[in-house]
């Protein structure tokens, strides 16, 4: 049906545009050296936190697949990897199976193949809070994300055209058994957003920031017709939201994504801030070429070079990370006054 080939066309699409020099702002951001460590590789700890719970490793796999047969396979193929490298995974939106129960199988494939890891479910914010328990109790998830993609929408030809999320969200943060990650899709969470977010509740937010997975280019290139094109740029750059969350830091726990490509990214991101580093288009571009085994050695080399970069810093841990001083380009630091937090 419609909304199983939807989600092919997604992971066709991602992969089709997936730039392995992303433009999420990040080259923009240079750290400066530490010229007497004072520390070896073997003494550096990895272990973080994601939305309270303890990860072994700073980064996860975030959402992507599920609702239809290709992607359950996706999933299951993302699912044994997070098993034999010990990182949490998201699947992708479960809006499908909430509305047709046989496409349910695709997202507990996820559970099946990590029972002992961490799982976190996934839908859209226009869903209530019932919706959101069915989400969890389908996967047993450890921790649920809540979308936030009205740009997507708005670019999608058959998207959602009325956004008042403001009253589920409250809800589910309220209700739910489990910690909610509030998220964007790569468009970036603004500061204003984040003050909003706040009042609510909500503690866990992963900034999704532009520059890898472009769903305004994808979403324009299934309208086919119409063209929309002009919000191929529209949002904040991963380095964006970072540095605009900054403001936030005692209020919420954060996740960067959006076009991380390497450990170098990873670090950059727990410099400015986050506590873990959500990657999405760079593991499905390895599992589509290089299948299971390319992408276990991907995260087993990502930890290494973390554990190489961090003793090159003079770190021990991630929380040591965020005293690591470091240079903005012109526009990065332009952006940075000019951002309003209200
Ligand atoms: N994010 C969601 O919250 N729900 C989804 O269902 C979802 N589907 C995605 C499908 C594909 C094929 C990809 C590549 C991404 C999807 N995302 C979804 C967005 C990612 O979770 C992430 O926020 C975004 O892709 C930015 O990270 P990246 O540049 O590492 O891909």
């Amino acid at each position: 049906d419609q909304h199983s080939h939807r989600k092919d066309e997604h992971v066709f699409l991602a992969e089709k545009f997936y730039q392995a020099q992303p433009d999420n702002g990040l080259a923009e951001v240079r750290l400066i050296p530490n010229n007497l460590p004072e520390i070896s590789v073997a003494k550096v700890n990895l272990t973080s936190t994601l939305a309270g719970k303890k990860i072994a490793a700073p980064f996860f796999i975030n959402a992507m697949s599920g609702g239809s047969p290709e992607t359950a396979k996706l999933n299951q193929k993302l699912a044994v990897a997070a098993a034999a490298t010990n990182i949490p995974m998201a699947t992708g939106s479960q809006s499908i199976a909430l509305k047709f129960p046989q496409a349910a199988a695709s997202f507990k494939i996820v559970r099946q193949n990590l029972p002992n890891g961490l799982v976190i479910g996934n839908i859209g914010a226009s869903h209530n809070l019932a919706d959101a328990r069915a989400a969890v109790e389908m996967l047993q998830a450890d921790l649920l994300e809540v979308h936030l993609n009205a740009a997507q929408e708005i670019v999608m030809a058959e998207g959602d055209r009325q956004f008042y999320w403001e009253e589920n969200l409250q809800q589910i943060i309220s209700g739910l058994s489990v910690p909610v990650i509030v998220k964007e899709v790569g468009f970036g969470i603004s500061p204003a957003t984040l003050e909003r977010l706040q009042k609510i509740g909500v503690k866990n937010v992963d900034l999704s920031g532009h520059g890898g997975t472009n769903f305004a280019k994808i979403e324009n290139q299934r309208r086919r017709a119409k063209d929309f094109s002009l919000l191929n740029n529209f949002g904040l750059t991963t380095a964006e939201t970072l540095l605009a969350s900054q403001h936030f830091a005692n209020s919420f726990s954060f996740t960067a994504s959006g076009g991380i490509r390497d450990a170098l990214d990873i670090v950059k991101c727990l410099v400015l801030g986050a506590d873990n580093v959500g990657i999405a288009g760079l593991f499905l571009h390895t599992l589509i070429k290089k299948d299971v085994a390319g992408l276990i050695n991907l995260i087993e080399d990502l930890k290494k070079q973390l554990k190489s970069i961090f003793a090159l810093l003079g770190c021990a841990n991630p929380t040591e990370l965020q005293q690591v001083p470091y240079l903005l380009s012109t526009d990065l630091n332009n952006f940075k006054q000019q951002i309003k937090f209200k």
